[in-house]
């Protein structure tokens, strides 16, 4: 009974971390030899279209990251259960990440940086405070309510949005189509945490920012996102950007990823730019969640967070 680790990246650090974890499996790779009549789980991110085919004994496919969208668009995807990553460690990573960036413009600290490289001491006398800013999540799933939890207890006042209406105790959360607009229109800072699919794809453009609210403490709205570089449409944030609809973005993910040298958001003096690290799969941490998933499978006990394929997430 083996466990293939399927990766666009250096497999070792994940196969030694299987080993130590799963002594009791053979762990084995794409691109060497193995039987395939063996393998009964796949640890994948990004596969090459036939790297998960002719697995005729395969039981789940494990994401190694949150997002699946890398997967919804492989050819003749087997039918077993796909599981991805909902564990503490990478969603506390995000929040972490969330937590940095609303405070970061709260206290306008990208200005003081300039200022302190031009030794230019001018303070604010009236700055804002956290309960003076709306910050709304797009996408108010496992990471979305973990950083509203912990925006809110920095005293942000926050509001989610999602596919289906939820209660989420301490928030207003808006749904669908009929919540979208009362959302944007309370929102100075706009967090996207959304999975990538056919509904969300480029659904951050400029007649969304147009409806964000104008009546701010921030001196205009701000967008992070964090989700998939596919949600944003990168023309209408510049554009935006440079006609005031939109102050400022901390973008994580891109179109393009690496993010090509001559993408203007690398200089953009209102542009913060990330390398899609806001929330990574640390090895241990996911490791020992996938083996714990293949044991509690083993057991008879149901995976954890199964991927709708429906939905695409
Ligand atoms: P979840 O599945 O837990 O949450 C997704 C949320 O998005 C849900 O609230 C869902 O609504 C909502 N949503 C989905 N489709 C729509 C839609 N069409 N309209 C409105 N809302 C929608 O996912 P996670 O919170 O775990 O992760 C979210 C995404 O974050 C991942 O898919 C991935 O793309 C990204 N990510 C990025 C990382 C990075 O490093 N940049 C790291 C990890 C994840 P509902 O609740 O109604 O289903
Ligand atoms: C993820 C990611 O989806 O790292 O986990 O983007």
């Amino acid at each position: 009974m083996s466990l293939l680790v399927a990766l666009t990246w250096e497999p070792k650090p994940w196969v030694d971390r299987f080993k130590r974890l799963l002594p009791d499996r053979d762990i084995v790779v794409l691109g060497e030899d193995f039987d395939r009549n063996a393998v009964r789980y796949v640890a994948t991110w990004g596969p090459k279209p036939g790297s998960l085919s002719g697995l005729p004994n395969l039981e789940a496919i494990f994401s190694l990251g949150a997002g699946v969208d890398h997967l919804m668009s492989y050819p003749d995807l087997p039918d077993v259960p796909i599981v991805r990553v909902a564990q503490d460690d990478l969603t506390y990573r995000m929040s972490e990440y969330m937590v940095l960036h609303c405070l970061m413009y709260l206290r306008d600290q990208r200005r003081f940086d300039e200022d302190q490289k031009a030794k230019r001491w001018k303070p604010d006398r009236a700055p804002p405070i956290a309960g003076d800013v709306r910050v709304g999540i797009m996408g108010f799933g496992v990471l979305g309510q973990d950083s509203a939890r912990k925006l809110k207890m920095m005293g942000f006042d926050v509001a989610g949005w999602s596919r289906t209406a939820k209660d989420v105790e301490g928030f207003q959360v808006y749904a669908g189509e009929e919540g979208l607009t009362p959302f944007l229109n309370r929102t100075d800072i706009l967090i996207a945490l959304m999975p990538l699919t056919p509904d969300t794809q480029g659904i951050l453009n400029r007649s969304l920012f147009e409806k964000l609210a104008r009546d701010g403490r921030l001196g205009g709205p701000i967008l992070i996102n964090a989700g998939r570089g596919k949600l944003q449409v990168e023309a209408d944030i510049l554009a935006c950007l440079d006609n005031g609809t939109l102050k400022a973005a901390t973008l994580d993910v891109f179109e393009t990823e690496p993010l090509p040298e001559d993408s203007p958001f690398w200089t953009h003096p209102q542009v913060t730019v990330t390398p899609h690290n806001s929330a990574t799969s640390e090895p241990d941490a996911t490791a020992r969640y996938i083996a714990q998933q293949i044991r509690r499978h083993e057991a008879g006990q149901p995976f954890d967070a199964v991927v709708d394929k429906q939905r695409g997430y």
